[in-house]
């Protein structure tokens, strides 16, 4: 049985998970909107991949007796002044995710939930390649500067990932 805070923290990490999502097919969006297919392919499936985020927090809400309760998710933002706006949004939002699992990993080692600790273990190790991936887009979004061969060149690398 989850304690009445965590049960009320995961739900919100439910929250932080869909609108991850929410950000993530903004971005996608508005980089299709500027024909940037790559960094949209991309994008849009980080945010299919924060949606099974989201639905892992639900089902272990549900698997341990908690009651799952759906709170409104924030509107994200919709325009960036370039690529590299974006994936430093990106990075920055993913560090903001790592301090909440972070935060949800101190409640249950205070509160010696030993399955929550070790459902949060997955998240953790998650959340070092979710930082790796954006700082590494970040880090080459900046060497490539304003060239825009270099941009065509992330753009058609980023569009071959095919899966999260
Ligand atoms: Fe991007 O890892 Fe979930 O939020």
């Amino acid at each position: 049985m989850l304690s009445r805070i965590l049960e009320e923290e995961l739900n919100k990490q439910v929250n932080e998970e869909l609108f991850s999502a929410y950000v993530y097919f903004a971005m996608s969006a508005y980089f299709d909107s500027e024909n940037w297919k790559g960094f949209a392919k991309w994008l849009r499936i980080q945010a299919l991949e924060e949606l099974t985020h989201a639905d892992k927090f639900y089902n272990f809400i549900i698997d341990r007796g908690g009651k799952v309760e759906l709170l409104p998710v924030e509107k994200p933002p919709k325009d960036w002044k370039n690529a590299l706006e974006a994936f430093e949004e990106g990075l920055r939002h993913e560090q903001h995710i790592t301090q909440r699992i972070n935060h949800l990993m101190d409640i249950a080692v205070k509160e010696r939930d030993y399955a929550t600790q070790s459902m949060l273990k997955w998240f953790v190790d998650e959340q070092v390649e979710e930082e790796a991936n954006f700082s590494e887009i970040v880090a080459k979004l900046r060497l490539a500067e304003d060239s825009p061969r270099a941009l065509f060149y992330l753009d058609h690398e980023l569009g071959k990932r095919d899966k999260s």
